[in-house]
């Protein structure tokens, strides 16, 4: 049977925009024959647009039936939601009873997975719109502390011996040349390249990177060539911040690395490091994390941090630590952060710190990354 709510006249003329999320409910007397029954019910607000999305609850009233039921948006329409009202305590009619529908409607599509929080809550790709009104796919981690992590960027080493070729959009792929001294600037600028499906088997950089702000940071650790509905399964070390270090940052790593930019042979080693911040850990632990690098880098780092733009012996810019921050008067810092940028005129060794891994692979294993590590993709989410 059809049941309508009586509605609200909106009469008035709504010259605002009526933007974000609204909470709202309604009573009703509802009756059915079999288990489902359609159901509008009115928002009682003048909305100039029929919303984004839309989620509904029904609960009885009356004690007088034991009644549970679950719900179905059927439609969403400017003035009302057509909901399907299913009895799920057992599978028959119930006589006429006051139920109370509580609905929250969101009036803007998402533009990120944090806008998604209490709608989704799968760990897969969602679309959400960018700043010129696209949609576009992004991959959502819904359950970690609460979900709403979106998956921006990932960093790949195709050719870890390759350094600053092709491939290495993270830190040059024009050569350790005097023409690209300070890289390729993906870490500053508005490129991206890549997709979601295969952000562990190349390069991934998305428009969320630097449209979205978030409070936090998270990093995964893949291994390479990770089919996407693994991505979180098949992850070793998961670790994020938990204080709000990306919006002390401007919100997002564009702003921090144009705070903090890469440049070769500008920066002073130690005083110029770019800011750290402590790390909780949903896979892994601090302890385990050390053991990645090799044995004597094991003594310049701190595990259970990040930090970024780090300057070494050498005065070359790396972008991202992996869980750890360097230890103060330690400057071997291509053999724990990744994204170096290396150039130095006339001195060709120096070539070895180029390249999107940086020097995590040496020829020197005590400084020497594990394969694990070197035959991984880092992904970054932010919140
Ligand atoms: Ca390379
Ligand atoms: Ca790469």
């Amino acid at each position: 049977m059809l049941c309508t709510v009586v509605f609200f006249a909106c009469i008035t003329f709504v010259s605002s925009e009526i933007t974000g999320l609204h909470i709202g409910g309604f009573e009703g007397m509802v009756a059915s024959t079999t288990n489902k029954t359609r159901v509008e019910v009115g928002y009682n607000l003048c909305l100039n647009s029929v919303p984004y999305h839309a989620i509904a609850t029904a609960i009885n009233k009356w004690a007088d039936q034991y009644l549970e039921f679950s719900t179905t948006i059927l439609e969403i329409k400017q003035d009302r939601l057509v909901i399907e009202v299913t009895r799920v305590d057992q599978n028959s009619g119930w006589d006429a009873t006051l139920i109370h529908f509580k609905w929250t409607i969101y009036m803007n599509p998402p533009d990120s997975c944090n806008d998604l929080r209490g709608i989704e809550h799968k760990d897969k790709v969602y679309m959400i719109t960018d700043s010129d009104g696209l949609e576009y796919p992004v991959y959502c981690d819904m359950t970690t502390d609460g979900g709403g992590w979106t998956l921006v960027a990932s960093i790949h080493e195709n050719d870890i011996n390759g350094k600053c070729t092709a491939g290495d959009r993270w830190s040059s792929e024009h050569g350790n040349s005097a023409e690209h001294p300070h890289g390729d600037g993906n870490w500053e600028n508005n490129n991206t390249f890549g997709d979601v499906a295969h952000a562990a088997s190349d390069d991934y950089k998305n428009d969320a990177y630097f449209q979205l702000n978030g409070s936090d940071v998270m990093i995964w650790h893949v291994p390479n060539n990770t089919l996407l509905q693994r991505y979180k399964s098949s992850s070793y070390f998961r670790y994020r911040t938990s204080n709000g270090f990306l919006s002390k940052q401007g919100g997002n790593l564009q702003t921090l690395f144009q705070r903090f930019p890469l440049r070769d042979n500008k920066y002073q080693r130690g005083a110029d490091n770019g800011p750290s911040s402590s790390v909780v850990f949903d896979k892994g632990s601090k302890n385990t994390l050390a053991k990645e690098f090799g044995t004597s880098m094991q003594g310049e780092v701190e595990p259970g941090y990040i930090q970024f733009r780090t300057i070494n012996y050498e005065h070359s810019a790396f972008a991202l630590c992996l869980g750890v921050r360097i230890k103060p008067n330690k400057y071997n810092t291509e053999h724990a952060c990744v994204g170096g940028t290396s150039y130095h005129n006339g001195d060709g060794d120096l070539k070895v710190y180029c390249g999107d891994y940086s020097a995590l692979e040496f020829i020197e294993s005590r400084w020497s990354a594990t394969s694990q590590l070197k035959t991984s993709v880092f992904m970054v989410f932010y919140r």
